[in-house]
């Protein structure tokens, strides 16, 4: 190659299993420089169409969910090819192997195969020139995000009759990232008490994102519960809340309507019922797929009928620059949610969030209901400078990864880092 730059010497990637007990890769890059980099790929549940194609074995093992072909691709096709190249040139890794797939959504090689790979690449660039993976990824990078905690979890992520999928608390009022973390976790102890007290010990169950899963039915129970344990932590100036109505798994295609709250709804009366609750809720400030992914002009009226709410992109936009083109177009949209799986590579995220931010969406990052202890998230969330993050209950080691990464990296950062805070969605 000619440059001093570190070269990839080996990659290899191996079968583990995520916080649901299910398959999963993790990648590992090596370079001359004597480095390593490692990542693990997260996996959703509520997953929308638009996203990098997830590629599974589909036989005996693990109900399909096995991930060996995804890793014969990493060994196969990826290794040969990416063997020898300087692994600082992230675009141009995540490009070679974009054309090794050639596909639009990455289902040749897989999406997982990808982004396993891309991250791992990143990581060990990082390492071999002696940084911290987010300065690496940006000069810049010195936010520490709101994080947006789901403290009671409902719909697929959940075994309750919840239809919303997260009620999400944002401590804004914190002057750190520290203190926010605190806040999060004295809320959720007096939640715990709540529960209990109300629904009886059987409501401190968790759900998939790292809360409870309680026995509630209707989104106005669980904002209720939510605020009564920010009243009773004594922090109700500095908490503001977030919902993820997680709306497309809860629509019918067939009868083209919705199963929200305890009862099937038309389009018009699905906007009408997230209008409602989040008018009865002002402290709510964001919402995040209100509606079904392609219903573009209903995703209008709701931006346009809360002014002063983030209406949060997830499966409508799926991380995916195109989908993200058409949804500012359209003004469906005026937050994004950036998960890097959907995206499929380091590139893609990262250039899909700066897009986002370009056009006045802030962006709020995401892992999946399906993570292990890797939290690389952290890393590139604060080299994009994002405002909030949509980081789970506090409950399980796949979510504190990232809580204890971003006290880390505002330690590390000193005077240099600024804590979110009101500001969240100024950030764009
Ligand atoms: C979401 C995510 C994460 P999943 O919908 O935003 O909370 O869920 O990873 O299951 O898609
Ligand atoms: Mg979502």
């Amino acid at each position: 190659m000619g440059t001093n730059r570190p070269a990839i010497t080996d990659i290899s990637a191996l079968e583990i299993i995520d916080n649901r007990g299910r398959p999963t890769i993790r990648a590992r890059v090596y370079t001359d420089a004597g480095c390593c980099g490692r990542a693990d790929v997260p996996c959703g549940s509520s997953t929308g169409s638009y996203e990098a194609f997830d590629l599974r074995d589909g036989d005996a093992r693990y109900g399909g969910r096995g991930v060996r072909r995804a890793i014969a691709n990493i060994h196969d096709v990826l290794r040969p090819a990416l063997v020898g190249q300087d692994v600082t040139d992230q675009r141009g890794l995540d490009q070679l192997m974009l054309d090794l797939d050639g596909t639009p959504n990455k289902s040749r090689l897989g999406g997982n195969a990808l982004l396993a790979v891309s991250m791992a690449a990143a990581q060990a660039a990082a390492a071999s020139l002696r940084l911290p993976l987010y300065r690496y990824l940006s000069a810049d990078g010195h936010v520490l995000p709101v994080p947006q905690s789901c403290l009671i979890n409902g719909g697929v992520h959940a075994g309750n009759d919840l239809d919303a999928q997260e009620f999400c608390v944002m401590p804004v009022g914190s002057p750190t990232f520290a203190e926010a973390t605190r806040l999060v976790c004295e809320v959720f102890e007096t939640l715990k008490g709540l529960l209990q007290r109300k629904h009886g010990k059987l409501a401190t169950n968790f759900g998939e994102d790292g809360g409870y899963a309680p026995p509630l039915r209707t989104s106005r129970e669980a904002m209720d519960l939510l605020c009564e344990a920010v009243t009773q932590t004594g922090c109700v100036g500095d908490v503001v809340y977030g919902l993820d109505i997680a709306a497309t798994p809860l629509y019918d295609s067939a009868s083209g309507t919705y199963r929200f709250d305890g009862r099937s709804r038309t389009p018009e009366e699905m906007i009408a019922a997230v209008l409602d609750l989040v008018r009865e809720y002002p402290s709510i400030v964001s919402v995040e797929d209100p509606l079904q992914q392609d219903d573009l002009a209903g995703w209008k009226v709701v931006v346009d009928s809360l002014p002063g709410v983030l209406v949060v992109g997830d499966d409508l936009t799926a991380t995916n620059l195109g989908r993200l083109r058409l949804a500012v177009g359209a003004g469906a949209m005026n937050a994004l949610l950036c998960k890097v799986n959907q995206a499929g590579t380091v590139t893609e995220c990262m250039d899909a969030a700066r897009f986002a931010q370009r056009h006045t969406c802030p962006v709020v990052m995401s892992p999946r209901s399906g993570e292990t202890e890797d939290d690389i998230l952290s890393d590139i969330s604060v080299a994009l400078n994002a405002g909030a993050f949509k980081i789970g209950g506090p409950h399980g080691s796949d979510r504190g990864a990232n809580f204890n990464r971003f006290l880390e990296i505002e330690a590390e950062l000193g005077p240099v880092g600024s804590y979110a805070g009101r500001d969240f969605a100024q950030l764009a």
